[in-house]
């Protein structure tokens, strides 16, 4: 590292966190430190050139971006004299806790910790398990970039969406409300932040710095997409755009239950009112209008994505664990929060039943050595 350069450590170095990882490292203020989970991994990763590669199908000619990160570590070898000042996690949600262990000595009340994640419910996870004695700067990620691994740590980037950020509330949830003066004074003074509102990476990855009630709208809208295309296709087994003309009866279900749930879990989302010009104008109320929500997610996921394959499926296919418990399961948790009985959370359970069974399926497949895929 060099003077004046700042090191931004990435924990969870799969689709999300290269794609991440790699445009930031062009930045020379920047020393990104890929945080890997295993000196096996590490080594893997050294023994191929300490270089990831993002290949853009959505450009002409198809260009690869290769990029090499020569101070990867691992919890074995993380230097004792450091300190993670500004921490990018895109772990899968469920593994985010035990990945953050070994750095937590690491980690101290000035830390910027920014989450990029599929599904919601993770923050609950921090607050309560991880940060009980103190918190961070926390803020929070959404990503609607398409992306997958082809090899070791080559990916496709194959569809061309948004991240948007923001700071997370450090009070209690209902204090969801933050004015366009605070956003922008946080995005002069954070260190996080600044790396993340550069020029460069803005147009990289189409960065919008939001409030977070903008944000969260965001994130319920987003969580409808995952909620509906992560589930369905890992089921059937297909890739998103062959869902295009005959998804809508079930993506439906899932919306209508998903949205009964959430308008009383995020009622201060749903009732909120700019007090002044200070604060963003958003229909909260048509955004998450069901209808519209059905058409959203049939032109992200099964139009815009089309070419893309959900890592639901992803995960179904190479026998993994998934993130249903995190996606759909959110739901259920939030009924037995609020006191709200399983009939609010039928679909789910029939949803999450076959994910499991073709999951269940494939490695019954496996184990008798023919072809689970
Ligand atoms: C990868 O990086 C490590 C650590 O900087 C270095 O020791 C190693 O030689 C590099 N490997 C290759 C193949 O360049
Ligand atoms: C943040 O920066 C602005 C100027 O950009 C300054 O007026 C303000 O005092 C700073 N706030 C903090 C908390 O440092
Ligand atoms: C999807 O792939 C097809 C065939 O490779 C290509 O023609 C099309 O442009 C791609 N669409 C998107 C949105 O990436
Ligand atoms: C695209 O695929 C990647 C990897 O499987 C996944 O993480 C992402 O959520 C997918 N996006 C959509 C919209 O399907
Ligand atoms: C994927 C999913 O929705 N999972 C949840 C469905 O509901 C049951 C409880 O009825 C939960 O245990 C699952 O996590």
């Amino acid at each position: 590292m060099t003077q004046g350069q700042q090191r931004v450590f990435i924990l969870g170095f799969g689709s999300i966190g290269v794609l991440l990882a790699s445009q930031l490292q062009r930045n020379a203020q920047i020393s990104v430190v890929p945080l890997l989970r295993s000196e096996k991994r590490l080594s893997d990763f050294e023994n191929l050139r300490n270089t990831t590669s993002v290949k853009s199908l959505f450009l002409t000619g198809q260009p690869t971006n290769e990029v090499e990160f020569t101070g990867a570590t691992c919890p074995e070898q993380f230097p004792k004299d450091w300190k993670i000042d500004n921490l990018i996690i895109t772990t899968k949600t469920y593994q985010t806790k035990e990945a953050l262990e070994p750095y937590m000595k690491f980690i101290h009340p000035q830390t910027n910790v920014m989450l990029v994640q599929n599904g919601l419910g993770v923050l609950e996870v921090l607050n309560n398990d991880i940060f009980s004695e103190y918190k961070p700067n926390l803020f929070q990620g959404v990503i609607s970039h398409g992306i997958y691994q082809t090899s070791g740590f080559s990916f496709n980037h194959a569809g061309f969406g948004n991240l948007k950020i923001s700071r997370l509330p450090s009070g209690d949830s209902d204090g969801i409300v933050q004015s366009n003066t605070f956003v922008k004074k946080d995005a002069e003074n954070n260190s996080l932040l600044q790396v993340l509102v550069q020029p460069e990476f803005v147009k990289a990855l189409n960065v919008m710095h939001l409030t977070y009630q903008e944000l969260l709208l965001g994130q319920l809208e987003k969580y409808m997409v995952n909620a509906c295309m992560n589930p369905v296709t890992s089921i059937v087994d297909s890739i998103n755009g062959d869902l295009k003309d005959i998804a809508a009866p079930i993506f439906d279900l899932i919306i209508a239950e998903c949205l009964e749930v959430l308008k009383i879990a995020y009622k201060p989302l749903f009732d909120y009112k700019p007090h002044d010009a200070d604060y963003p104008s958003i229909d909260v109320i048509g955004i998450l209008d069901h209808k519209r929500l059905l058409n959203f997610v049939l032109k992200i996921g099964c139009d815009l994505n089309r070419n893309n394959s959900s890592s639901m499926r992803q995960d179904v296919i190479n026998l993994r664990d998934t993130e249903a418990e995190y996606i759909n399961g959110y739901i259920v948790k939030l009924c037995k929060k609020l006191g709200l009985g399983p009939e609010y959370y039928k679909t789910n359970q029939t949803i999450e039943t076959l994910v499991n069974l073709r999951l269940g399926l494939n490695r019954v497949r496996a184990a008798k050595g023919s072809d689970a895929k």
